[in-house]
């Protein structure tokens, strides 16, 4: 199924529910600290079984107790509704 990559402008009014992501390089974007490299690897691999019974995958970088994620529908070339899907599952397990 093709999906069709929202305007800045939608992803814009979207965010403001979210204020500690932004856009970067067309990629919704947050860095996330955790108390240490087990937490980190812990938020890892719970948004990793979400992602992969979404069949939507996030890009990410871990350094020891940070990880930063990066969020964009590739088949789209740009932000769809499934990242915003991943990003609010993402929000709920951080609370
Ligand atoms: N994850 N972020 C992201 N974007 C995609 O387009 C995507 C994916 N995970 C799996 C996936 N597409 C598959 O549907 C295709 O690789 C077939």
């Amino acid at each position: 199924m093709t999906i069709s990559k929202l305007s800045d402008e939608q992803i814009s009014e979207q965010l403001k529910a979210y204020p500690h992501w932004q856009l970067q390089n067309g990629k919704l974007y947050r860095r996330l600290t955790f108390e240490d490299f087990v937490h980190a690897m812990g938020f890892i691999t719970q948004i990793a079984i979400l992602a992969e019974k979404a069949n939507h995958h996030p890009e990410w970088a871990n350094v020891y107790r940070t990880v930063d994620i990066f969020l964009t529908t590739h088949e789209a070339n740009g932000v769809t509704e499934r990242d915003f899907a991943l990003l609010k599952h993402i929000e709920r397990l951080i609370g």
